[in-house]
């Protein structure tokens, strides 16, 4: 009756309370509260990857303050969630038994979580409530490595991103990757395999992590990250289960986000030795732990430079202050943020996961109430049931990612630019319509629609094309569909 197309959060919020209705009273009913109330909370991101990928420095840099412990400590075993609240708060979920508060300091910064004699493996997964507006656009999940040493801490970050018919625990997520490991792909496989029983890069971004190591620490090694990087996401089988690969030095993005004044002051020693003197010293990391005694930095300040920006980092950092390319603390931060790539990474979050966040979150929602009314059917649920094919088969934008991970799979075949056009215009390149469309970020509203009524002839055309193939033809009406959504946003400046 209403004029207004409902949403398709709208509509997955509609079937969960039907749902809920349907299996009130048994445990099932409270899940589906549960998934109720995911609708409107931050969009879930898990980061995962091999062991010390360097997971948890990233997360950290993301959030822009040093939670999650890195390096050794038994936490970097449990599962841990980091979400936005009034209040400090740490909370364990025991394998067996009620959730309970745990106590937590804060040393340099970083939050150490007492576990009160709990064993890891006894933790299912700890809570962390931390005021944080970067927590507000996103509930971060840290995760043990895959093939950590222990095999419960893999399993339970198995069981979080690979959920069986349970709920999907994470909307989106960030796979670490420090080489292309033979292991990661295979883990990524199975990953996607188990969720869709198709491989499904849409909601996965993958991270040249740890980046200044790449060129063992040299000024151009971000350079060459991104090459690899940029090589890595043109491989189809990277493609097959990742949208694109960014390179990012977390550790530098990290410290950058926290950096001090004593730190800068440090690093300005270094940066006023003639240059040559400093690229002697720098050249290794032994080196810059015992050469020139007489700069005035102690052995364990040393160590602790290393530490926090790696040696690649100090090597930027001081040329940076002795060129005067920074000055002060703020500016430096700055120009290390800049070249650590978290900014391209931030950027490529926004468009392909925060952007579409609501898609992402009813995916979620929907695959668990699908996997509920198949495990556990009651009477009464077979309407459900069938209201929620009915979402999943007609939401335009679930066909866009479908059409994408098909995509992606290689299923879809034509010429290199076709397919180009037909994955930015469904949104592979990101969700806003610049984007989509391939046009300047500053691009109008007459460039915009003009744009879109081009692409729109263009794909009305192929798809009339009998010689197109039966799986372009698929995907040219949903990319048709695309441009008239775009239009009709744009409101027919045509
Ligand atoms: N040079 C450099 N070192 C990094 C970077 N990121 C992390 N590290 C270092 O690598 C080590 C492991 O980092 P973590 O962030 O704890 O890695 P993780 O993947 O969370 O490790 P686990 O949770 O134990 O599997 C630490 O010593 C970090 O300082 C980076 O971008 N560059
Ligand atoms: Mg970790």
């Amino acid at each position: 009756v209403s004029g207004q197309p409902r949403s398709l959060l709208e509509r997955a919020r509609g079937v969960l309370d039907r749902a809920a209705g349907v299996y009130r009273g048994t445990p099932a009913g409270d899940r589906l509260r549960e998934l109720a109330a995911r609708l409107d909370e931050p969009l879930r991101v898990a980061v995962a990857g091999r062991v010390k990928a360097g997971k948890s420095t990233l997360l950290n840099a993301l959030v822009g303050e040093r939670l999650a412990p890195t390096d050794a400590g038994e936490c970097t075993r449990i599962v841990t969630w980091y979400r936005d609240g009034h209040t400090y708060q740490v909370t364990a979920h025991p394998v067996t038994g009620e959730p309970r508060q745990l106590r937590f300091q804060r040393e340099d910064g970083a939050i150490e979580i007492d576990l009160a004699g709990l064993a890891p493996a006894e933790v299912d997964h700890l809570d962390v409530t931390w005021p944080s507006q970067a927590l507000r656009t996103a509930t971060m999940v840290d995760t043990p490595g895959i093939g950590s040493l222990s095999a419960d801490a893999s399993r339970r970050s198995w069981e979080l991103l690979a959920a069986g018919d349970e709920e999907a625990p994470a909307d989106a997520v960030l796979y670490l990757m420090r080489h292309l490991h033979s292991n990661d792909l295979e883990f990524l496989r199975a990953f996607h395999d188990t969720e869709v029983s198709q491989p499904n890069p849409v909601n996965a971004i993958g991270v040249l992590s740890r980046a200044d190591e790449i060129g063992v620490g040299r000024l151009d090694s971000m350079a060459s990250a991104r090459r690899i990087a940029a090589r890595m996401a043109t491989d189809p089988s990277v493609r097959r289960v990742v949208q694109t690969v960014v390179p990012v030095a977390g550790l530098l993005a990290e410290t950058a986000a926290t950096l001090t004044e004593a730190e800068t002051a440090q690093l300005r020693t270094i940066a006023a030795l003639p240059v040559r003197e400093a690229d002697a010293l720098l050249l290794s990391a032994d080196r810059f732990g015992q050469l020139l005694p007489e700069l005035g930095l102690t052995s364990l300040e040393r160590e602790q430079l290393l530490g926090r920006f790696g040696l690649f980092g100090v090597r930027l950092a001081s040329t940076l202050l002795r060129r005067q390319v920074a000055t002060t603390a703020t500016e430096l931060a700055g120009h290390l943020t800049e070249r650590s790539g978290i900014t391209d990474l931030r950027e490529v979050l926004g468009s392909l996961f925060f952007e579409r966040r609501d898609v992402l979150k009813s995916r979620s929602a929907l695959l668990a109430l699908d996997a509920l009314t198949r495990t556990e059917p009651l009477p009464g649920s077979g309407p459900v049931a069938a209201e929620l094919e009915e979402i999943i088969a007609s939401a335009h934008p679930f066909h866009e990612l479908r059409v994408l991970s098909a995509m992606r799979a290689g299923w879809v075949t034509g010429k290199p630019e076709v397919l180009a056009d037909l994955e930015h215009l469904i949104g592979g390149a990101g969700n806003a319509t610049h984007l989509r469309l391939r046009l300047a970020a500053g691009a109008d509203k007459p460039e915009l629609a003009a744009a879109a009524a081009e692409a729109l002839a263009r794909w009305q055309r192929r798809a009339e094309n009998p010689l197109t193939n039966h799986e372009l033809m698929v995907a040219a009406r949903v990319a048709i569909r695309s441009c008239e959504g775009i239009l009709a946003e744009l409101g027919g400046h045509r």
